[in-house]
């Protein structure tokens, strides 16, 4: 174990990065060898949410960073789907929906020795391996992170060619998301629409308990039952296909084409790419940058809309982009490489009252522009601000922002600014972008393990 952040000298800075790892130690579930989100509200592993954990323990534990990507990937569907929750067999009743409401053995891709969702997030850990590997410090880490490449590589490219060969069927180089929570933003005011055009009846609504209401604040901070009808619809559509994407993409009601999923498909792929160079396979790292360039340029084309001079997510079935600005589209620069034109309006929506201000006087950026109809101050995605947003979107501002003062200094500001934040009410899930106030799940172990990224 590497002593945690030695840049880190200031006592009081310490003493913030040790209690970060408190959370993650905290956290950590042996039997399992992986870390839970939060301990009040998520009781298993989530995929982006593993990833992210994992960009924290890069950087003080090589050991525990590898494991918690091996448990993840442990549960990878044969067909190359990585899951977005791997159920821990000890708390089956916890969480909603549970292993069995999702039917996963209708697949014949299912994994043989896990209980999985049927449902993918953003694809940030390709990106978090090869930070496993350039963390390491140690000469007996960097061995370690090397057979980590070594071992994860293959699961990584068939995670990944999952993607770009069963999500992006009219080869378009952007993949679609087929279910809210794919997005990890999950009930967005983006999605309303797509929601609302969704007509049940009662009884094609299957049967089903939530749990979550009771585990935060206020329930008025969770999503509300015509989202989580939507939700368990949408999941029979997929066992009643049998997980056969051909199918699902024939059938689902719900298939969009996200700006924040595909912009990290892009970075990842350049992850990729840098992996396979570290291995010696030259000619995969070729394809791997090639076809994450194609992504990134994807995306600055189809997802860009010239007038509004933002990134906005595509609706396959409406067959319109979806013209609600959400912070996600912001992480467009995460993975695009942008144009200064595309840049600089990036930069005035920043500066804009709806997201920061023109002198950055709001607290911190809102998951929806407050001037959006579908704004609120303490609902999850409609406007809650949350730290894996502020992370990304300050590493893309950089990222593009050369020569760009204005980008530079913003991304100054949301990292200053998350720290504070942070400091103050403590590692919580998400908060009011306006006071910092916390909501959500505590111990939040994104929030951390961000934290100690930024600080180490
Ligand atoms: C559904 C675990 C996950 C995050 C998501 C966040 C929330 C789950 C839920 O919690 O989603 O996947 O039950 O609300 O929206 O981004 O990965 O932290």
């Amino acid at each position: 174990l590497a002593s945690l952040c030695p840049a880190v000298t200031d006592p009081t800075q310490q003493a913030f990065v040790t209690s970060a790892k408190a959370v993650l130690d905290g956290n950590w579930v042996t039997s399992m060898n992986s870390t839970l989100p939060s301990p009040n509200l998520y009781p298993h592993q989530w995929s982006w949410d593993s990833a992210f954990i994992a960009l924290g323990y890069s950087h003080y534990d090589t050991h525990k960073a590898i494991a918690e990507t091996d448990a993840l990937f442990r549960a990878q569907w044969r067909n190359g789907l990585l899951p977005h929750i791997v159920f821990n067999p000890n708390a089956d009743e916890s969480y909603f929906p549970g292993p069995a409401f999702w039917k996963i053995h209708t697949s014949p891709a299912h994994p043989l020795n896990s209980q999985t969702s049927g449902i993918v997030q953003p694809p940030v850990h390709a990106i978090a391996s090869l930070a496993i590997y350039n963390n390491a410090k140690s000469a007996q880490q960097k061995k370690l992170a090397m057979h980590h490449l070594q071992s994860v590589y293959p699961k990584l490219v068939n995670w990944h060619n999952y993607l770009y060969n069963e999500r992006d069927p009219l080869k378009e180089n952007l993949v679609y998301i087929r279910h809210m929570w794919e997005s990890g933003m999950d009930n967005s005011p983006a999605w309303d629409d797509a929601l609302n055009a969704i007509q049940l009846t009662p009884d094609q609504i299957p049967q089903y308990t939530r749990v979550d209401k009771g585990k935060v604040g206020s329930h008025h901070e969770r999503p509300n039952s015509h989202f989580y009808d939507r939700a368990v619809y949408l999941i029979k559509v997929f066992y009643d296909n049998s997980y056969d994407e051909q199918a699902i993409f024939k059938s689902s009601p719900f298939l969009i084409q996200d700006v924040l999923f595909n912009s990290i498909l892009a970075r990842a792929g350049e992850a990729l790419a840098d992996i396979a160079h570290i291995l010696g396979k030259k000619q995969a790292a070729v394809h791997h940058r090639e076809q994450s360039a194609k992504t990134a340029a994807a995306i600055s084309s189809k997802l860009y809309h010239a007038e509004d001079g933002f990134y906005y997510d595509y609706d396959m079935v409406a067959k319109k982009l979806i013209r609600t600005k959400i912070s996600g589209g912001l992480v467009a620069l995460y993975g695009a490489k942008v144009d200064s034109t595309h840049l600089n309006s990036i930069v005035n929506h920043l500066y804009d009252p709806a997201f920061l201000g023109p002198d950055l006087s709001s607290y911190t950026i809102p998951s929806v522009a407050r001037d959006d109809p579908g704004y609120t101050n303490t609902t999850y995605w409609k406007g809650p601000a949350w730290i894996n947003i502020n992370y990304l979107v300050r590493d893309g501002l950089l990222r593009n922002g050369n020569g760009n003062e204005d980008a530079v200094k913003i991304a100054k500001f949301l990292k200053t600014r998350s720290m504070s934040m942070l400091g103050a009410a403590g590692f919580y899930e998400y908060f009011n972008p306006i006071s910092g106030s916390p909501h959500g799940g505590h111990q939040f172990s994104w929030s951390a393990a961000l934290t100690i990224d930024w600080m180490c």
